[in-house]
């Protein structure tokens, strides 16, 4: 415990005045004096004094008790498995045998102690960060807390309730699902609400404050959890402290940044105190001194920084984060401190009128900026066990795929604090959702003042991140409303209330959140929208792009009309096989078992009854390759697919812009090993689809492509310099003859997309070449240095003659690793390289071989790699 009433300020006091009274008052009134200075509580402030309650948990069903031991943070689930009581939750059929869980009511206690001193403070509080959801809080038998809001902190003055020496912590959680069917009778129609894995009248996310994907989603498992998930402290202190403080820049001129925010001090004892922010450990900028009254006080304050370094996304530049420290003093004596790094940047979100309708692009410190990047969801269905190394690996998969933007969706959670943070180091803007997702609400007025609540803790508690770029109410709410018949689903007297709901979240109780606490951050109300309360119509605002995959449109569909800013797309692909055998039986391997069918969630039973993401993988692979018959063959396929999806749609989405300036497809992570959208699965496995996403976002790209019957070659920069380079382009037979070539200096434009070629296709096929054999390569060099390189195929790969090939591999260690050298003798399509031990990590793959072109690629391994383990697929061998 770290409490220190008696401090350094005291004990020197103390010292000075028994020298000063030595030499004329007798030892025993000195002694009497000294006792009297010691018994007087609060001679001289101190610290703030924070103990964590983490520890010594044990948990129970309750009613039984069953006591075992608990973690905390934590989930039910997770400590079930802990202490052996249920089975691995990801294999097989076995989320089925744990539904039981959500129904029951758990108790989480533990014993901690605490000192005479601590007990003593004038305030102390209990801070409860995060409990999933219905949770009774009794401290030494007193209720102390009622909570129903997963999303939101709990400080609970518990001076009167706490003991020196041993004290009881008791919480008792209420089944989600019982709470939530409650409030769902209670109403005499059913809300609209889609996605979640119950019958449609047992539907009951949408009444409880709690992350909806729990409840199941269409790629993930219902897994209706409880628990204490975030920390568990206790605050103390006798002065005032530090309640939050908010910067921001608000803007930046001659090389001076201007900087204002405030401080919220919440004060116990009148008087006067000093603030200060110390900047780098160095340079002390906000000095006040100021009289502060009981109660909570705001101090605002403003300051400059000569010539800034400034925060950049990544690829622009280096993500400065300045660490600023506020201290709250109470005469010399530091009581309360707050730590930010900041970065400093200003950020807009232009919405100019324009041809089309209206801009939709974010500026970064007066640059427009492309933002290239994917949507997240939570890691784990049990968020708190989810390591901070994932969190890491998540974000590292992010800046190596060349993005800058995630998009925190509203099904999910509330990120972790250390996502946030690394999404600032790493240069990631955040599209932030509020926690609404394809669902409506009550608009009952309790749960509008716990939506109110949540908005303005969590805008509070992530505002001060560079990270953070939008607030966006919700996903697809609005879409829904109108294009899901939920509108017509309702009777129209409780259709108008549903909606005036709709509008007091979205157009009233969040926005005035952002406005109030953060605002300098844009508030956008829903995700897809033109503007407004206005749809989507592709010619303003984001956009949701299911053309292809729901709406089983081609490929080619992502490259007609181009929406602003596409926040959403995708299809989905199987996971590497390593991963399938972690989840499932060789039995299993058909992508109509039983285990296949039910890990796979999304259900499009309007393409014909029964029709699952599987079948939809199956359909479209028809239509591009042939179909393996083997199965893992079709889990290769499956991932070229995808990767051939997400690559057509990048680049038409960057070939586009100015029109076009964002691409966030779906999604990059995946919250359990399954079959889904995700381009990195569940284990941290590259699908094909993520190298594939890695090189359509190079911040130099180059993308051949069809226009009008001609070849077009677009170079698209992200880059704010002018590139002058040569371009090559070359139509190769699939032996390496070429067939076709041409070469000149071109100018790549910065930050933009410049046509830097074009020729008819008739005057290609004039050199009478055959569609099926050959293949274009186009590349951009500087002197010799290739700047970027892309091919393109003029059919199908399902209608290519591929050659019959045979690829030579040679491995070599090097001082940084591991050298894998590939070569062929005729083209090779979709090279996949993969070991018998699952923890090898290529830097490329799955990629296309030209003949008589070695490529060098790199493995990373903690193992020995051996190149007899060495397991090479490519399509050729799939004729
Ligand atoms: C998007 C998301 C999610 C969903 C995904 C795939 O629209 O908003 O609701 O998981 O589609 O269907």
């Amino acid at each position: 415990m770290v409490y220190e009433k008696l401090n350094m300020n005291s004990a020197s006091y103390i010292l000075n005045f028994l020298v000063a009274m030595k030499k004329s008052i007798n030892g025993l009134m000195c002694a009497v004096l000294l006792l009297a200075i010691l018994s007087c509580k609060n001679d001289k402030p101190a610290l703030i004094s924070k103990i964590s309650l983490n520890q010594n948990w044990e948990f129970s069903e309750l009613g039984t008790n069953q006591w075992m031991p608990a973690t905390v943070p934590g989930t039910v689930h997770a400590d079930l498995l802990a202490n052996g009581m249920i089975e691995n939750l990801h294999y097989r059929l076995n989320e089925s045998d744990v539904q039981w869980i959500e129904n029951k009511q758990w108790v989480y206690k533990t014993i901690f102690s605490v000192d005479e001193k601590l007990q003593l403070s004038n305030v102390i509080e209990l801070i409860f960060e995060g409990l999933d959801t219905y949770a009774d809080v009794y401290l030494n038998n007193n209720r102390v807390l009622e909570a129903d809001n997963m999303f939101i902190a709990h400080r609970i003055d518990v001076k009167n309730y706490l003991k020196a020496g041993e004290n009881e912590l008791r919480v008792v959680f209420h089944s989600p699902v019982e709470k939530g069917m409650e409030k769902l009778n209670q109403l005499n129609y059913l809300l609209p609400a889609t996605n979640e894995q119950a019958p449609e009248g047992e539907r009951t996310n949408i009444f409880t404050r709690k992350a909806p994907f729990h409840f199941g989603w269409d790629w993930g498992p219902r897994l209706v959890t409880s628990g204490i998930w975030r920390n568990v402290s206790l605050s103390a202190y006798d002065y005032a402290k530090i309640e939050n403080v908010y910067v921001q820049t608000t803007h930046i001129e001659n090389n001076t940044a201007k900087l204002s925010g405030f401080a919220e001090i919440a004060v116990e004892a009148e008087g006067e105190y000093f603030l200060n922010l110390l900047i780098d450990n160095r340079t002390q900028k906000v000095d006040k001194r100021i009289e502060l009254k009981p109660g909570l006080q705001k101090i605002d304050f403003e300051f400059d920084i000569e010539n800034p370094s400034l925060w950049w996304s990544n690829g622009l530049g280096e993500p400065h984060l300045y660490d600023f420290r506020f201290n709250l003093k109470k005469g010399r004596q530091v009581i309360d401190h707050k730590e930010l790094s900041f970065g400093v940047r200003t950020l807009e979100l232009v919405q100019e009128p324009d041809d089309t309708g209206r801009s939709f692009f974010f500026r970064l410190n007066g640059i427009p900026v492309f933002m290239k990047g994917a949507n997240v969801i939570p890691s784990n269905t049990l968020t708190p066990s989810v390591a901070e190394e994932t969190y890491r690996r998540l974000l590292k998969n992010a800046t190596d795929a060349n993005m800058n933007m995630l998009r925190v969706w509203g099904g999910a959670i509330y990120e972790e604090d250390i996502f946030y943070e690394l999404c600032d180091r790493n240069g990631i803007l955040v599209w932030q959702d509020f926690m609404f997702a394809c669902a409506l609400q009550p608009g009952d007025e309790a749960h509008l003042e716990n939506i109110r609540k949540e908005a303005e803790y969590n805008v509070k508690r992530l505002r001060n991140h560079a990270c953070i770029a939008l607030w966006c109410g919700n996903n697809e709410n609005l879409h829904g409303w109108h294009h899901w018949g939920w509108k017509e689903s309702l009777e129209p007297e409780v259709r108008d209330f549903v909606w005036r709901t709709y509008e007091r979240i979205f157009y009233e109780i969040l926005p005035a959140a952002v406005k109030s606490y953060d605002p300098k951050t844009e508030y956008w109300s829903s995700s897809p929208t033109a503007y407004g309360n206005m749809l989507a119509d592709r010619k303003s605002g984001d956009e949701h792009d299911w053309t292809v995959w729901f709406g089983q449109q081609p490929f080619s569909n992502y490259e007609k009309n181009v929406p602003r800013f596409v926040s959403e797309y995708g299809l989905q692909a199987f996971p590497s096989m390593h991963t399938i055998r972690e989840f499932s039986e060789e039995g299993d391997w058909d992508i109509h078992s039983e285990v296949m069918r039910r890990r796979q969630r999304s259900n499009m039973n309007w393409v014909s009854q029964g029709f699952n993401g599987n079948d939809m993988i199956k359909w479209y692979m028809d239509k591009y390759y042939k179909v393996p018959a083997n199965f893992e063959d079709f889990v290769y396929v499956s991932q070229l697919l995808h990767a051939e999806a997400y690559k057509t749609a990048i680049e038409a989405h960057r070939r586009n812009m100015p029109h076009c300036m964002g691409s966030l497809y779906w999604q990059l992570n995946d919250s359990w090993p399954t079959i889904s959208w995700a381009t990195v699965d569940y284990y941290g496995r590259w699908k094909a689809s993520h190298y594939a996403v890695r090189d359509a976002n190079t911040a130099l790209m180059l993308s051949p492509t069809i226009e009008d019957n001609k070849l077009v070659v677009y170079a698209v920069s992200d880059l704010m310099e002018q590139q002058n380079c040569d371009l090559y382009i070359s139509l190769l037979s699939f032996y390496g003859d070429t067939l076709y070539s041409f070469n000149a200096g071109v100018a790549v434009l910065p930050n933009q997309s410049t046509k830097v070629y074009t020729l008819a296709l008739d005057q290609l096929c004039e050199k009478g070449f055959n569609k099926s054999k050959v293949v274009l390569h186009a590349t951009l060099k500087n002197i010799n240095e290739v700047k970027a390189e892309n091919l393109y195929y003029f059919v199908a790969p399902k209608e290519l003659e591929l050659p019959d090939a045979k690829v030579s591999v040679s491995a070599r260690k090097t001082s940084s690793g591991n050298e894998i050298q590939l070569s062929a003798d005729a083209l090779v399509k979709n090279l996949f390289i993969d070991t018998a031990t699952p923890d090898v990590f290529f830097n490329d793959n799955y990629f296309d071989l030209l003949p008589g072109k070695p490529k060098i690629i790199q493995a990373v391994t903690k193992s020995d790699l051996k190149i007899d383990d060495f397991v090479l697929k490519y399509l050729n061998q799939m004729q």
